[in-house]
């Protein structure tokens, strides 16, 4: 566990994983150590905008479904499909808190995760261990996240993603707009596709889009748009399970999918990082609710 000394506002407890929580006059929320996994944001006066399972685990070694994994070294299998667990092993990782403090209302949390401390974490082979990674987090009115990743010794190639589960009133009363003529890779349906007005959910979806600009989820069902922008992100992830692959995920209630969709800040397949040795790459995602 840290040993930090924690502002008023922010505090460390143990159950059921490690966790900060976070209750500022902005803002309220979670992040846990495992993972450095933000897990809950609310801005004050708000509904939650992060969404959580209620069938998540939370036990060391297990992903948390919901709030904002970490994809890292890769999203997915791997570009070249050859990867395991999914997603990467720094979302299963013990982080740990460097800075914590509120300024302006807001807290900000600064986690770090040396690459051998992922040694002997599932898939977290020797070769991909040489590099270090920061989250760092403003969670007040709004929410940044910025994911820092700095090379080692020798060069490194990783995938990554902000993978962003938002709570919505209903999936089928939400569209995420701002990706109109993007092409998108279709990994329901297979192939690239061009995106042709707002993206709206009439079954599983899961689409990895080439763009860099910032979207909005329009939630009718809520009367509220969530706008996520985002710098040094070459992919948008759209994502919604629907009901069979959700009644199929053990950690994702049966009737949940309806109340959530993925919108993740990524740079995925093609769109790889390669770093030189002791450089660093930095991916921010804003979330703001109007
Ligand atoms: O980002 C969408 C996606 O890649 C989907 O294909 C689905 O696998 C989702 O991530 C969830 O992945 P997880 O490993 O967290 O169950």
């Amino acid at each position: 566990m840290n040993h930090l000394r924690l502002p008023e506002g922010i505090a460390l407890l143990p159950d059921p994983l490690p966790r900060l929580v976070v209750t500022v006059p902005t803002a309220s929320g979670v992040v846990y150590l495992n993972g450095a996994h933000v897990a809950e944001w609310t801005p004050k006066g708000a509904d939650p905008v992060l969404w959580m399972s209620a069938e998540s685990w939370f036990e060391e070694g297990q992903p948390i479904r919901g709030g904002i994994p970490i994809c890292l070294p890769w999203f997915g299998p791997g570009r070249n499909n050859d990867k395991s667990p999914g997603h990467g092993f720094v979302r299963l990782a013990q982080w740990n808190l460097v800075e914590a403090a509120v300024v302006d209302g807001a807290a900000h949390l600064v986690l770090a995760l040396a690459g051998e401390e992922a040694s002997g974490l599932p898939g977290a082979d020797e070769d991909c261990l040489d590099f270090s990674a920061r989250l760092i987090v403003r969670m007040g009115t709004t929410l940044e996240v910025r994911l820092e990743v700095t090379a080692g010794k020798s060069e490194y190639t990783f995938e990554e993603a902000l993978h962003t589960y938002l709570s919505v009133g209903d999936i089928h009363r939400t569209t995420v707009e701002g990706l109109d003529g993007a092409s998108y890779l279709d990994k329901v349906a297979g192939g690239i596709h061009t995106q042709d007005g707002p993206v709206d959910f009439t079954g599983e979806t899961d689409r990895v889009f080439e763009s860099t600009g910032e979207v909005a989820v329009v939630d009718t069902a809520k009367g509220r748009t969530i706008r996520i922008s985002k710098t040094d992100s070459a992919n948008t992830v759209v994502w919604n399970p629907w009901e069979a692959k959700a009644a199929k995920m053990p950690d994702f209630g049966d009737r949940e999918w309806t109340s959530m969709v993925c919108v993740e800040a990524a740079n995925a397949l093609g769109n790889f990082i390669t770093l030189q040795p002791g450089h660093t790459h930095t991916l921010v995602m804003t979330l703001a609710l109007e």
